[in-house]
């Protein structure tokens, strides 16, 4: 999604904003651009091509100054186009950039047109430097403050004024934004890794903060208007986390790094207990009568499989709620049910909504499996459970899925011990699986170059079904959003047993039909649903394992899983998707870690 960074420096800040801007590339963006206060005017440059192209611009046109903001704009309202590009202009005046949506942007735009506002572009944000403008008192964080109280919706913005040269104004709602302490420098960004290099000491700003950014001062507004300290945090530096390294693509080394990440995701726990999801975890999991989890995407068929392992294992009861629909609907609720979100980022706009919408709800046992430690869902949630996968960069999520499996297999554990489900015996033996789970990845990516030769069939279709059933159910919708989001080729799943009941209608030889068919208790159940797909001449494409007990046969092409995985078996299951998927992609040639129109981090609703 889109990023922010800002500056205020006695230096020539270009090279920070596009740099930072680099940083921020892997989350998906349509264009960018760059505005540097310059000889008592703003100056900008803007690029529906890479920042690279905006890097060659800016020299070109040395563009150079010390104060400054830049950004790269997934579109929500307008084309991606140079002229919706941010930052957005008022008069020559102010320069401003947004993340996020108003929501109030027809109403802003109306006032301000009969103001004599002229506006240039189609997007919500160029109504927030109007209205900067047409507020401007000569004091930018005082306008700012003005300004934000008129506006419903989600926002990150940074800002400056022509008429102030050694300051850049932040005001986040709904989106993240932080700003990055230097020596007589001062930054923002919406993202601590766009700094990554500059400075490690970030101040992460609360709902409703305003921030002055000053080179010698940093100044924050709370949503109360009272002035308020922010502790200043050492971050690590992420830098070496997102080089490439042997890889081609980030997507390609993530699902690699999964054995360390799982690895590193369990390290440090010697038994089952429920202080790793934080000190009051206990009295919590004592009180709650079930479980409801909120999450989007990926993160939502990690929860949809943890809903197995929650009712067979801890016999507690679970729904999962895509964010969106959850967070509009009218449910009834239980304040007894642990609320568990999901997300990589943690600043997922549903997925936060609908937490918030939860405790507004008076559902205040919540519990967050999240890969960034200081992102807002872990703030807001009574617990959490931090997810060590690294920094993701690929938009299509791997490491991210299978480690908030080993997260929720863990969150099930617990659950089963204080509802006396789990016997020192069995949670020894889980424990032991968990600790291979890197090892028995490992053997899995080894697999690969069967994988490739599917992936070349794959590359000429345009359709492709994927089946899977209990516990796998989920990980064939995973396989199948996995191909769709970086080949293109259109991809449904189905629980295999669903197939009669619709499906089987497209059924073709045309068709691949990918079926994960571990040897679990489902396995004859399925095997009759793959011989309803043979007998309408469809092609399956089967991941058996050990004991499943199919071969390959005419129609049937089948790769052989290293080893059966009992209940852990979908966290292996779902590695060779992924690589069907890259491969697929990677033949098709498509742009694999930036797939067109998605983004990483969705922190737009
Ligand atoms: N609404 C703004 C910013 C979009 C955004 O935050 N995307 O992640 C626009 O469309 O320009």
């Amino acid at each position: 999604m889109c990023g922010i960074v800002g500056a205020v420096a006695q230096r020539n800040i270009t090279p920070i904003l596009v740099e930072g801007l680099k940083r921020l590339e892997y989350r998906g963006y349509d264009s960018c651009g760059v505005a540097l206060h310059v000889d008592g005017k703003l100056e900008r440059s803007r690029s529906t091509a890479r920042v690279a192209e905006l890097e060659k611009q800016v020299a070109e046109a040395h563009l150079e100054g010390f104060t400054g903001i830049a950004h790269t704009r997934w579109a929500t309202h307008g084309a991606p186009a140079s002229h919706n590009a941010h930052p957005h202009f008022s008069r020559g005046r102010i320069a401003l950039v947004h993340n996020g949506i108003i929501e109030n942007h027809d109403e802003l735009r109306e006032e301000l047109r009969a103001a004599g506002y002229e506006f240039e572009s189609q997007t919500d944000t160029e109504v927030i430097a109007h209205l900067v403008d047409h507020l401007y008192t000569g004091d930018l964080f005082e306008t700012v403050q003005l300004a934000t109280k008129q506006l419903v919706g989600a926002f990150a913005i940074a800002v400056f004024s022509r008429d102030e040269p050694h300051r850049v104004v932040g005001a986040r709602r709904g989106s993240p934004l932080i700003v990055g302490i230097g020596n007589g420098e001062n930054f923002l960004a919406s993202d601590a890794l766009a700094l990554a290099g500059t400075t490690n000491q970030i101040v992460y700003l609360e709902e409703g903060d305003v921030v002055d950014l000053q080179m010698q001062r940093i100044w924050i507004i709370d949503a109360n208007g009272k002035q308020v300290e922010r502790e200043v945090k050492t971050v690590q530096a992420h830098t070496a986390a997102v080089e490439l390294g042997p890889y081609r693509h980030y997507m390609q080394k993530e699902i690699f790094e999964q054995p360390r990440a799982i690895a590193d995701t369990l390290e440090g726990i010697e038994s089952i207990t429920p202080d790793i999801f934080g000190d009051k975890a206990y009295g919590i999991f004592k009180k709650i009568d079930s479980v409801l989890i909120l999450a989007c995407g990926t993160s939502y068929y990690s929860g949809m499989t943890a809903k197995y392992w929650l009712e067979a294992v801890a016999g507690v009861r679970t729904d999962v709620e895509i964010a969106s629909e959850y967070r509009y609907r009218d449910s009834v609720p239980n304040p007894n049910a642990l609320v568990v979100t999901i997300s990589q980022s943690g600043e997922t706009a549903d997925t936060l909504a609908a937490l918030r919408h939860a405790q507004s709800q008076g559902m205040q046992h919540t519990l967050t499996i999240c890969n960034a430690a200081t992102s807002a869902m872990v703030r807001e949630c009574a617990l959490a459970y931090i997810t060590r996968a690294g920094v993701e960069v690929g938009v299509a999520s791997t490491k991210a899925f299978s480690t908030q499996l080993a997260a929720l297999f863990l969150l099930t554990l617990t659950l089963a011990q204080v509802k006396g489900r789990l016997s020192d015996e069995k949670e020894a033996a889980f424990l032991k699986e968990m600790r291979h789970l890197p090892a028995a990845i490992t053997a899995v990516l080894a697999l690969e170059p069967q994988i490739i030769a599917w992936a070349e069939a794959f590359a000429r279709k345009e359709n492709a079904l994927f089946l899977g059933r209990g516990l796998h159910y989920p990980i064939a919708l995973e396989g199948a959003l996995k191909l769709k989001e970086i080949s293109y080729i259109h991809a449904e799943a189905y629980p295999a047993g669903e197939l009669k009941h619709g499906p089987l209608a497209l059924v073709t030889e045309e068709m691949p039909v990918v079926t994960v068919a571990p040897a679990d208790s489902m396995i004859d159940k399925l095997k009759s649903n793959m011989q309803e797909v043979r007998a309408r001449g469809g092609e399956l494409y089967v991941f058996a394992d050990g004991d499943s007990r199919i071969t390959t046969s005419e129609g049937v092409h089948v790769i052989r899983m290293p080893e059966h995985y009992g209940l852990l078996s979908p966290i292996l299951h779902v590695v060779p998707l992924q690589l069907l998927a890259y491969h697929t992609a990677l033949a098709r040639g498509t742009d694999v870690d930036k797939p067109r129109n998605l983004a990483k981090s969705v922190t737009v609703e």
